[in-house]
């Protein structure tokens, strides 16, 4: 299956306009292998900056703009919130939601994920769905049960079809930003676990389905990573922000 292949660089809240017009410079010498595409997900207040570098350098359609939250309501009333529309005027195609840091330090549970997976849809973007356990769980052998009870709730929210819109980011909780990465052996178990789980509802939209792996992936672990079966590309923390690290894992996938 010639899926769809993602790099999607989380660049936290860390960053710079500088490092904004340096990436896309950078970025514009990078070659992408077929079917690939590179989603940059900046703070809210550089997303406007990069989309107006990368149209001055007619960076390529392969790369794209996403944001790494947003609020599930249209607007009103929400202090320090942003909406879909605005996402969306500044040239993002895509949200991170639901990332581990978001539900762990904001609370964000499970319901409030898939209503804010809903909006994004519903607006056009489309949403790199966040999911993974925690070192506990895992040890617990609870993986399964925490990744479906993650999932379960967004496909009664959007609706199974739905999911041919959506990305998944498959990311244990005690590989991020630690340093320690789940082997590819491991990582590929699980996907297919998250493959198998939705397939059980809609054989189609699991076959097409996008299954990013996340979680200290670098330059030197990401080849082998990409390689597994059922994981098409990655969600890049800490190596996203340095261009020629990022180069190379955008290469690689
Ligand atoms: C996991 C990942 C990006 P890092 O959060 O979402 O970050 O690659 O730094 O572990």
């Amino acid at each position: 299956m010639n899926r769809l292949s993602i790099v999607a660089a989380n660049w936290k809240m860390n960053g710079s306009l500088a490092l904004v017009n340096s990436m896309v410079s950078e970025l514009n010498n990078v070659t992408l292998n077929e079917n690939v595409e590179v989603v940059v997900c900046p703070s809210f207040p550089y997303l406007a900056a990069f989309s107006l570098a990368s149209d001055n350098v007619n960076l390529s359609k392969a790369f794209s703009l996403g944001a790494q939250n947003l609020n599930e309501f249209a607007n009103g009333a929400f202090t320090g919130e942003v909406s879909t529309s605005m996402l969306q005027e500044v040239g993002a195609s895509y949200v991170i939601v639901g990332h581990s840091e978001r539900r762990s330090i904001y609370n964000e549970s499970s319901v409030l994920v898939a209503h804010k997976v809903k909006a994004a849809l519903s607006a056009g973007l489309k949403p790199i769905l966040c999911i993974g356990e925690s070192e506990d769980e895992r040890v617990a052998e609870q993986t399964e049960v925490v990744l479906a009870a993650q999932l379960q709730p967004v496909i009664d929210e959007i609706g199974i079809e739905n999911f041919k819109n959506v990305v998944i980011a498959y990311e244990p909780v005690w590989a991020i930003g630690t340093g320690k990465t789940a082997s590819p052996e491991m990582a590929q178990a699980t996907h297919q676990f998250i493959r198998e789980f939705i397939a059980k509802v809609d054989e189609n939209v699991a076959v097409k389905l996008p299954l990013l792996y996340g979680g200290s992936v670098n330059a030197t672990n990401c080849e082998e990573l990409f390689a597994q079966a059922d994981i098409d590309g990655g969600l890049i923390g800490g190596a996203s922000l340095k261009a020629e690290e990022f180069k190379i894992i955008c290469s690689a996938a």
